[in-house]
């Protein structure tokens, strides 16, 4: 053992004897973090939530570039879990700017006084598994703490991803990632500004950007589809109908594939004729947002449908953009939702402004950065501050950096090598009473996020409360049982237009990371269904001791 390494070891062993004792611990103060703790003090439990931001709000905390905005309405983009919550907090946009979502996460935590156990500022390092004493002994970069239950609610998209590019501690002017954005904003006002990515957190920040800064570059890799969002002010008529019945709102969302309404059609894109189909995405196009998705039954299974309406976009790109050759780079050859479905304002005109610059960078990569800007092929590109909208080490990133180890000592690192294994999405075989809130193997991003957290939450809460009515002390999926969830995910995805594109659901992005469909892709009812089913069946395929 090398000297650092032994330091290393004593001050986890120094911080452990004077670990707090808990019943539960959970990572993270997002959403998932925050209504797992009221879940946890519900059901009589001592907890305490770690969060490195020091703030809570999770993704909402961080991601705080221009334009941020979540892309599932508002309505349904909240906790359902308290009627008073849901019948007094108004919302003012159809999309919430982040702003907005913050100041809704701050009043969760103040509404039902989560902050006195969330220890803010404070990142979680290890999470060992002491088969000694059936307890997880975690060290944060503050101390330590022993628990029961380690749960992981650390977020899908977190883990932020600055690709390695040469030369980047040469660049003279001020660098940023969407996901990690400085509090007090950035004043781009009179200077030249390159954002890389065209992901959705670019899609969104270009068109704002571009009304402030002298001169907008921006590099694309890959086009990517996006649908207009027509954001505008919450319809007060429509609000008065949600309220009135909300509870019966998020039922009817709950039954469908995506956990909010989509009113999406069955059919076949490919059965009806190319007016009704053109009139189907038109009326979608006119309502905006990720109802496009419910367009036709086979839009992600039928590459043929799927082709009719990528042309159908293409040619409102082609439509919005003046410039030909723009507008034809622009126009993306992927499958449409093979990566997931951008919602915009104003993006593709934004191209037609005279201070933007579209950069092909699809087939002559950026070479480097320079003291001055970057480097593609033989052009240099100068400009005053880099955004680099490269996306995340999405899914696994934040769960990865913990040294997470549960029985003899398995590293979790280890048994994900090829990429993350486990049953429902909810627990790993070989960590006993550790659960993943909305990570991989579960619909979570492919779904509305809010509906998702909350049933995984409840489901871990009742999984906790049978183990104490039983008194039961440890819970953990059978090997069998996860083996057959992750061939079900992985043939489910097989069987999509999911793995035909290079996207971060595949961990794509990030070099090295094993290219594996991440989420699950059945839909959230069925999803809930399943594991429905698996807790009323005894929690089938865990093994309770
Ligand atoms: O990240 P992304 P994001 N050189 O991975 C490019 C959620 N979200 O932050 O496609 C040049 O989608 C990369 O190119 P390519 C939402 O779920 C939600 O935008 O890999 N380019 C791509 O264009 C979303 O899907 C909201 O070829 C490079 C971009 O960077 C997810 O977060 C808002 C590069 C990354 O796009 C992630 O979105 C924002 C390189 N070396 C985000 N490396 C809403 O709620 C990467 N790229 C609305």
């Amino acid at each position: 053992m090398s000297s650092s390494m032994s330091s290393v070891a004593t001050d986890r062993a120094d911080a452990l004897e004077d670990a707090v004792v808990l019943d539960a611990v959970v990572v993270g103060a997002g959403f998932a973090g925050m209504y797992m703790l009221h879940k946890l003090r519900e059901l009589g439990l001592t907890a305490r939530v770690y969060e490195a931001g020091t703030g809570v709000g999770g993704t909402w905390y961080w991601n705080r570039y221009p334009g941020a905005r979540v892309d599932v309405e508002s309505l349904e983009y909240s906790y359902q879990f308290s009627e008073d919550l849901q019948q007094k907090w108004v919302w003012s946009e159809r999309y919430a700017t982040q702003p907005e979502l913050l100041r809704y996460a701050e009043h969760v935590a103040e509404r039902f006084d989560l902050k006195r156990d969330i220890r803010l500022n404070t990142r979680v390092q290890s999470a060992h598994f002491d088969e000694s004493t059936g307890r997880w002994q975690i060290t944060t970069d503050k101390g330590a703490a022993s628990a029961r239950f380690f749960i992981l609610a650390s977020g899908c998209l977190s883990s932020t991803n600055v690709p390695d590019f040469k030369g980047l501690r040469d660049f003279k002017g001020n660098w940023y990632h969407t996901g990690g954005w400085p509090h007090d904003g950035v004043d781009f006002t009179g200077k030249r500004v390159a954002v890389v990515g065209t992901g959705s957190s670019a899609i969104q920040s270009i068109p704002v950007i571009a009304q402030q800064a002298k001169h907008l570059f921006v590099f694309q890799r890959t086009a990517t589809y996006s649908v207009p969002a027509h954001n505008g002010p919450v319809d007060p008529v429509a609000l008065a109908r949600v309220k009135a019945n909300y509870r019966e709102f998020r039922e009817r969302n709950a039954k469908t594939g995506y956990g909010f309404i989509l009113d999406a059609n069955e059919g076949s894109a490919l059965s009806v004729s190319a007016e009704e189909r053109n009139a189907v995405y038109e009326s979608r196009w006119a309502r905006g947002g990720l109802g496009f998705y419910g367009s036709f039954g086979d839009f992600l299974s039928d590459k043929a449908a799927n082709d009719t309406a990528a042309d159908f976009i293409r040619q409102k790109i082609r439509s919005a953009v003046r410039d030909p050759a723009v507008a034809e780079l622009l126009c993306p050859k992927t499958v449409v939702g093979c990566k997931r479905l951008c919602v915009d304002t104003g993006y593709y005109e934004t191209y037609n402004r005279p201070n933007v610059t579209l950069v092909d960078v699809s087939k002559t990569p950026i070479d480097r950065i320079t003291a001055t800007g970057l480097r593609v092929g033989d052009r240099d590109y100068d400009v005053d501050a880099i955004v680099f909208a490269t996306g995340f080490d999405a899914m696994t990133g934040s769960v990865m950096k913990i040294d997470i180890r549960g029985k003899r000592g398995l590293r979790l690192a280890e048994k994900w090598a090829a990429g993350p294994r486990n049953y429902l999405g909810l627990g790993v075989a070989g960590f006993p009473n550790m659960f993943l809130i909305a990570g991989p193997g579960s619909p979570s991003v492919l779904t509305n996020m809010l509906p998702s957290i909350e049933q995984h939450v409840r489901w871990i809460g009742d999984c906790i409360a049978t183990m104490q009515s039983r008194q039961a002390q440890r819970i953990e999926p059978m090997e069998g049982a996860e083996e057959t969830w992750v061939s079900h995910v992985n043939e489910l995805a097989a069987a999509s237009l999911f793995p035909s594109c290079n996207s971060w659901y595949l961990g794509a992005n990030v070099p090295g990371k094993p290219r594996v469909f991440m989420p699950y892709s059945g839909g959230f009812a069925t999803y809930v269904e399943r594991c429905n089913e698996v807790a009323s069946h005894g929690y089938e395929g865990f093994s309770l001791s």
